[in-house]
């Protein structure tokens, strides 16, 4: 077992799975996870950071694994007061996940970077693996469709993911710059780079279009290993296939590869794409199969052990 970090990128709820297995086979000082920033956008002047809350509330214990976002056993006071008052409801705050974006909001008027307020976040929730939001400027997706260009949370949960996508756009990036401790940590000699099974499109993309990254997970001596998000033709949850099919794409794992082709070195599909895996490997990728579907926590310790197992025998190649 190689010393080094595993540095791990991640979306919403599919990555999240991923993370805590992995948060359950390393030792906290060896997991770094990074997370999607583009689905932040700021509502009643809160700024409210999915991906980021997501993983936050799944290794502090606290997430609605069910719903994929927020917090298990939330209330919803403020939401039923808002109603009562003619405020726009169609972005549900529950009463507990409402404090952080209330508290995250107050420390970055007062100047602190989102790196800052993870970090204390996760320090006051018991969390000891780093939570690194990719970088600290404000950079937001914009779905393209056929009914015009929404904001990502319009697009996702106001239109429920119905448009027909027809491209993404991250309003922004060109100004981002990669978090600093992940460029640290990316300097470490770390021993894996896993892009976790989320959204390629609005939940990975974003990270590696931060200026400079790609190149720098890219020309890392650590393996970078995807685990493909599409199972058997579809998406464990979201929207994932459906952009896929709406880009005019195969919706299969074999799609996830040549999407992230020139930049894995390895990629985890599920036993029921095991066919795909020879046109995979053409494509220069090593292919591993196994269970990617994660029901149980066993499910995700399991998935993460493969995931470490495949990185050290890459490592050691
Ligand atoms: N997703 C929904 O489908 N409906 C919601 O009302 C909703 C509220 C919400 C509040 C805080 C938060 O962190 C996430 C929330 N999400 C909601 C999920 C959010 O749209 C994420 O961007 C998706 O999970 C995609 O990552």
């Amino acid at each position: 077992m190689t010393e080094g970090q595993v540095i791990a990128l991640s979306g919403g709820v599919g990555g999240a799975k991923l993370v805590l297995g992995l948060s359950h086979v390393l030792p906290s000082d060896r997991l770094v996870v990074v997370t999607n920033t583009c689905d932040d956008f700021d509502h009643y002047g809160l700024r409210v950071c999915p991906d980021t809350d997501t993983v936050i509330y799944t290794l502090a214990g606290l997430a609605d694994a069910v719903q994929g976002w927020g917090r298990m056993g939330e209330t919803w006071s403020f939401m039923s007061a808002l109603q009562a008052l003619g405020g726009e409801d169609w972005f549900n705050l529950g009463d507990g996940d409402l404090a952080l974006h209330v508290l995250r909001s107050s420390r970055l008027r007062e100047g602190a970077s989102l790196t800052q307020v993870i970090r204390e976040v996760s320090r006051n929730l018991n969390i000891d693996v780093a939570i690194l939001p990719m970088c600290d400027q404000n950079v937001s997706t914009t779905v393209e469709t056929t009914d015009g260009h929404l904001p990502f949370q319009q697009y996702f949960v106001r239109e429920k993911c119905a448009p027909i996508v027809t491209g993404f756009s991250f309003d922004g990036i060109e100004k981002a710059v990669p978090n600093s401790d992940l460029v640290l940590a990316l300097g470490e000699n770390p021993s894996a780079i896993v892009l976790a099974p989320s959204n390629p499109y609005v939940s990975i993309d974003p990270i590696l279009n931060v200026p400079g990254l790609r190149a720098m997970l890219r020309d890392n001596k650590a393996p970078v290993i995807a685990v493909s998000p599409i199972i058997g033709g579809e998406a464990v949850k979201g929207p994932a296939a459906k952009m896929m099919a709406e880009l005019g794409s195969e919706v299969s794992a074999l799609e996830v590869a040549r999407h992230y082709q020139g930049l894995i070195d390895a990629l985890i599909i599920d036993q029921q794409d095991a066919s795909l895996a020879t046109d995979i490997a053409r494509l220069g990728i090593e292919v591993i199969v196994s269970q990617t579907v994660m029901n149980s926590l066993q499910d995700r310790i399991d998935l993460a052990d493969v995931t470490v197992g495949l990185a050290n025998r890459l490592m050691g190649e």
